[in-house]
């Protein structure tokens, strides 16, 4: 074996060019915790990686409960949720939805999938010693609802060492019908940031695309995945999203992103300061210490309802992905 990708400093594990997806495609990339190196020199390479059995059942129930009292508002308030009667079904409730933006600030629930053991042995694997979590997005995407265009999260979010990583959790089992993720292998190792444009494509949400990347729709692969199963992915990574084409029922993640400490955040700037100094402090602890823990931290985030497209999609300004 060479050496183990998380000795490297984040910015030598992801090099071009690559060796190309194997392939058979399937299984590979799909694990069980703890991660090995081998697991970790996967996530280099490929940019994404499955572990399997990742929340127990009962845990994935009481995380879909959870889901349904932050959509009925009654977890706290959430920006451009309706107003729901009481004796409004669960069901009726959730299906007005496609996203609910930083659930982890209403619910400590939500939010203790952040913190858990579990998710920081994982991320100090692949993203090093010292993990903060700066996002959170609750997917509910009912039967017919959108799916996302291809993108790259660090367009979003970006971070200074690029070390942004989203970790998609499963509530319900994801699956090609459903409108599972899909990426593209090892799309990530460019160190490029493809340029976005508006796209008016009925299969997806308001959120802009990525092109002018050198691969084709060909090249991506399902991450079907069953609930309570997560997702690791670099946040270079080209990927995507098709619509719940099930005859009912949801297609729930809940997807949270993390970065290394040691990078300042530069998202959402504050436009009176310099550039070089601009650090969202709007986060939360994975691992480890916090080198900027002497700046304090900051509530700047609101639980928000992502505009889906039904209705219109607004001006470009609202098609941002994240607040
Ligand atoms: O869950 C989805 O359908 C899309 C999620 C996604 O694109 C993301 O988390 O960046």
């Amino acid at each position: 074996m060479t050496t183990p990708a998380a000795s490297l400093p984040v910015h030598e594990r992801y090099q071009y060019p690559f060796s190309s997806w194997p392939d058979s495609r399937s299984p590979a990339g799909y694990v069980k915790a703890p991660l090995t190196d081998d697991d970790v020199e996967f996530y280099g390479e490929h940019g994404f990686l499955v572990i399997e059995d990742f929340y127990p059942t009962e845990e994935i129930a009481g995380l879909n409960s959870e889901a349904a009292r932050i959509c009925r508002g009654d977890a706290g308030p959430v920006r451009g949720l309706t107003e729901h009667q009481p004796d409004e079904a669960d069901d009726e409730v959730l299906r007005k939805y496609l996203c609910i933006h930083f659930p982890h600030k209403l619910s400590e629930l939500m939010k203790s999938t952040i913190t858990n053991r579990r998710t920081a042995d994982a991320l100090t694997g692949i993203i090093g010693p010292n993990v903060k979590c700066m996002q959170s997005m609750l997917f509910i995407k009912a039967a017919g609802k959108p799916g996302q265009a291809w993108h790259q999260d660090e367009f979003y979010i970006p971070t200074r060492d690029r070390s942004l990583t989203g970790g998609w959790i499963a509530f319900d089992d994801a699956t090609v019908q459903n409108g599972c993720l899909w990426v593209i292998p090892g799309s990530h190792r460019h160190g490029v940031l493809w340029p976005q444009h508006q796209q008016k494509d009925p299969r997806f949400d308001c959120a802009g695309e990525s092109g002018d990347f050198p691969y084709t729709d060909d090249d991506a692969v399902p991450v079907e995945m069953k609930a309570g199963s997560i997702v690791f992915f670099n946040g270079y990574l080209l990927h995507r999203s098709l619509p719940n084409k099930a005859v009912g029922g949801y297609r729930r993640a809940l997807v949270n992103h993390f970065m290394s400490a040691e990078s300042l955040l530069p998202w959402h700037s504050d436009e009176s300061g310099w550039m070089g100094q601009c650090d969202n402090r709007d986060i939360v602890m994975v691992a480890g210490k916090d080198p900027y823990a002497y700046k304090g931290l900051e509530d700047r985030h609101g639980a928000h309802v992502r505009p889906s497209g039904e209705g219109g999609c607004g001006d470009s300004k609202n098609n941002q992905k994240d607040d």
